[in-house]
């Protein structure tokens, strides 16, 4: 009876000390990390993200050319989409054209870290904006797509929403908002997401359903639209060395535990 119960009690101590293993090499691999991020848009042109991971580099162009940064402008609720955490509060953000009908976002992020790293998800805040009661609005469609590079499929659609609200900004009210977020699972889409070191990814957001003021000598005013708190976040896939010691430790750590 006492032996079965030692016999009992090291069958729990091995599973458990097993699954403990098994927690510490998942976490391990899902640990992610916000590899770029535009919140502050500290570039003046807004081409260069905010903020890199050590090894990670990130553009942003736009075919309209008439986007501005603004600096009284922004998303206060101080996250990436609704998900990530650590996003600024502070006034700042991306105003997409005011005279355009449309107008395509790019976004590469380039990987020279030296090692492989899972892309997870793309965090971002939009909104249309309307200028207190005048009817013209900003963009309330968009689609986001990823256009080609490391991932794959090239090409591939991710999401396309439309008919969005309108935050209205009369003059200051709500320049600073809890904006809408969007958070997108790549692999939702994709089936390679892994961006390998020394690849570049390629995603674009195409904006259109802009309508333009036509009264009031408002005309093609108002209506900009806003862009902020945009993050890649993703997993640095662990090295086949890294990965057999974490496995070798673990095993080694049971044989001596067994053998006690
Ligand atoms: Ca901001
Ligand atoms: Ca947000
Ligand atoms: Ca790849």
């Amino acid at each position: 009876m006492c032996l079965k119960l030692h016999r009992l009690s090291s069958t729990f101590r091995t599973t458990s000390i097993a699954l403990l293993t098994t927690a510490a090499l998942s976490s391990s691999l899902l640990q992610a990390d916000i590899l770029a991020s535009w919140d502050t848009w500290t570039d003046a042109s807004g081409s260069n993200a905010d903020e890199t991971l050590t090894g990670f580099s990130a553009t942003m162009t736009n075919s309209a050319g008439s986007n501005n940064i603004h600096g009284s402008f922004g998303s206060d609720d101080g996250t990436y989409g609704d998900d990530v955490s650590g996003a600024s509060t502070s006034p700042g953000a991306l105003l997409l054209s005011e005279t355009s009908g449309s107008d395509l976002l790019e976004f590469t992020i380039t990987n020279n870290s030296g090692q492989d790293f899972n892309i997870g998800t793309l965090h971002f805040d939009f909104a249309p904006r309307q200028n207190g009661n005048e009817v013209a609005h900003g963009y309330n469609t968009f689609v986001l797509s990823y256009v080609s590079g490391g991932l794959g499929p090239d090409s591939t659609e991710i999401d396309t929403q439309t008919g969005l609200s309108n935050v209205v900004l009369d003059g200051t009210d709500k320049a600073i908002s809890a904006y809408p977020g969007y958070d997108y699972s790549l692999a939702a889409s994709l089936t390679d997401t892994i961006l390998s070191h020394g690849e570049s990814a390629k995603f674009s957001i195409a904006f259109s359903g802009q309508t333009d003021e036509t009264i009031g000598g408002n005309e093609g005013r108002n209506t900009s639209s806003i862009l902020d708190n945009l993050a890649f976040q993703g997993a640095v896939i662990p090295e086949p060395s890294s990965l057999a010691l974490l496995l070798l430790s673990g095993l080694g750590f049971l044989f001596l535990r067994r053998r006690s």
